[in-house]
């Protein structure tokens, strides 16, 4: 057993004669990109290839200063300041072997929420080419069934009337481009990472929804010059959990306090259009297309809806993670059978895609044994996620006459586990989501009135008026509270 070594600059000699380190020079450089929502996936990601980028000897002026604008990011802050904003990325695979690699692409971060005024310099500063965002796809403040801007939130309200004192990403975007058109400096690139459909498009509509409430002016100069590129991100990364702060320390001898794992699969697809240059990702494998669209569309309707079939199920049956939901044959031809029958009808052709070969590689990587993905993290938020991942493709079916089945016994386990918080055990299962309350409160008035959960309109549209769904819906409910034994009912459907 190798003595740990804190992770910092000064020790990055010794710790590299065990593990990768980055071979590049960290200081005096030019922080281009400014990254808000520096979690586990963008360290993960866009930050690890960056690193990439970094090792060949490229991109020398586009380091990331990280962007917190959550209290709850102080905790990320305070342990990466400490590390000179070092990391280990935990590369894990499916044959038990680790690969750790320090990461070195994030050589500063800055905290919205005690130093506004830093936040708002370092993005308007002429260095800030791109600021890009991984807020969740719940951090966009829209309505997610009709997709409009909500002026209702009370930070919006204050970021409006207060153009000087921002709380939310829309008042520092704004803050940060207004100075930088009165100091005759170009605007940067808008780039998002979230899985949201057109996410460029999205946060464009936001944006200057939100600009054009403020300051008109600014607003079109922010829709002549500001560029939004859509992109599809992929990297599956669970939470970090104490074991692997151990194992990196006992195995590999590295005192990290935060380090990341993940899955060795990546992909990046990104629409080529950018205000004001961007790095060669390129010459790590990030490809740049014209049209997202289909990617984006295949991204989540497969892999993000997966993910919340499984987890949504499988937490009700009393599995942990999603590797061993599937290692359990009923969950894996389950999964298998909602995206042939559901989810790949409505995505079409798309070029240069085998979706039969793409199916394939989702189910081997979400049985990678060594990641351990927790159904909880899958779990997690899903008022933000299903609108999107999944209520999206029944919309799609109902409209084309197609199968529902598969989705929509998702649905009424979701109001389950809303309602009853329980698994089908009768163990406490935690619930973290923004809309938590209301998702209880609707559901628990299933008893009496079992089709209130899908009456909340700003998750599920209409859905409550469709004849053919609430039919289905209503017998997955009725089966579910009769007796929560999921997996039954799985095993009737396939
Ligand atoms: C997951 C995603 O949050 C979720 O429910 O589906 O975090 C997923 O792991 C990533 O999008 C993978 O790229």
């Amino acid at each position: 057993m190798k003595h740990p070594v804190q992770l910092n600059q000064d020790n990055l000699l010794e710790i590299g004669n065990g593990i990768f380190v980055p071979n590049y020079i960290r200081t005096g450089n030019k922080t281009g990109i400014v990254h808000i929502g520096v979690g586990g996936f963008h360290r993960a990601h866009q930050a690890y290839y960056l690193h990439k980028l970094r090792q060949l000897g490229e991109a020398t002026d586009w380091n990331i200063c990280g962007i917190g604008l959550r209290k709850a990011d102080r905790k990320l802050y305070d342990v990466l300041k400490k590390q000179d904003h070092l990391y280990t990325l935990m590369v894990k695979h499916p044959n038990g072997n680790v690969e750790p690699e320090i990461i070195g692409s994030i050589i500063d971060f800055e905290m919205g929420t005690t130093h506004p005024e830093s936040v708002i310099a370092r993005m308007a500063n002429a260095d800030t080419r791109i600021v890009s965002l991984t807020i969740t796809e719940g951090g966009y403040n829209f309505n997610p069934t009709t997709g409009d801007f909500n002026f209702d939130n009370p930070n919006i309200q204050h970021e409006l009337k207060n153009p000087q004192d921002p709380r939310t990403v829309y008042g520092f975007l704004t803050a940060a481009l207004k100075r930088r058109r009165d100091e005759g400096l170009s605007a940067f690139t808008i780039l998002i990472c979230d899985n949201i459909e057109h996410n460029g498009d999205m946060a464009r509509k936001m944006l200057l929804a939100f600009a054009e409430a403020q300051d008109l002016e600014l607003a079109k100069w922010i829709a002549e010059e500001v560029c939004f590129p859509n992109s599809m991100v992929d990297r599956i990364t669970p939470v970090t959990t104490k074991a692997d702060i151990e194992i990196l320390a006992q195995t590999y001898g590295v005192k990290d306090e935060w380090p990341v794992t993940c899955e060795p699969y990546i992909q990046w697809v990104v629409e080529d259009k950018f205000s004001n240059g961007r790095p060669e990702f390129e010459k790590v494998g990030v490809q740049f297309v014209n049209d997202v669209g289909p990617y984006e569309k295949m991204k989540l309707r497969l892999l993000n809806a997966g993910h919340s079939v499984l987890g949504l199920l499988g937490i009700i049956h009393g599995h942990t993670t999603i590797n061993e939901c599937i290692e359990d044959k009923s969950f894996a031809i389950y999964l298998r059978a909602f995206m042939d029958e559901e989810a790949t009808p409505i995505l079409g052709d798309i070029e240069g895609i085998n979706l039969e070969d793409y199916k394939d590689s989702l189910l081997e990587r979400f049985g990678n044994p060594n990641i351990k993905d927790s159904v909880g993290r899958i779990c997690m938020e899903s008022s933000a996620k299903l609108p999107k991942f999944l209520i999206a493709t029944i919309h799609d079916n109902l409209a084309r006459g197609g199968s529902i089945k598969f989705a929509t016994l998702v649905i009424a386990a979701w109001c389950y586990y809303s309602d009853k918080r329980m698994d089908r055990h009768g163990h406490t299962i935690e619930i973290i989501d923004a809309m938590n309350t209301e998702l209880h409160k609707a559901a628990e008035k299933t008893q009496t009135d079992p089709l209130a959960f899908i009456r909340q309109e700003s998750l599920f549209g209409n859905l409550v008026l469709n004849e053919r769904f609430t039919k289905r819906y209503l017998k997955a409910i009725q089966q579910i509270y009769t007796n929560p034994n999921i997996k039954k009912y799985m095993l009737e459907m396939i």
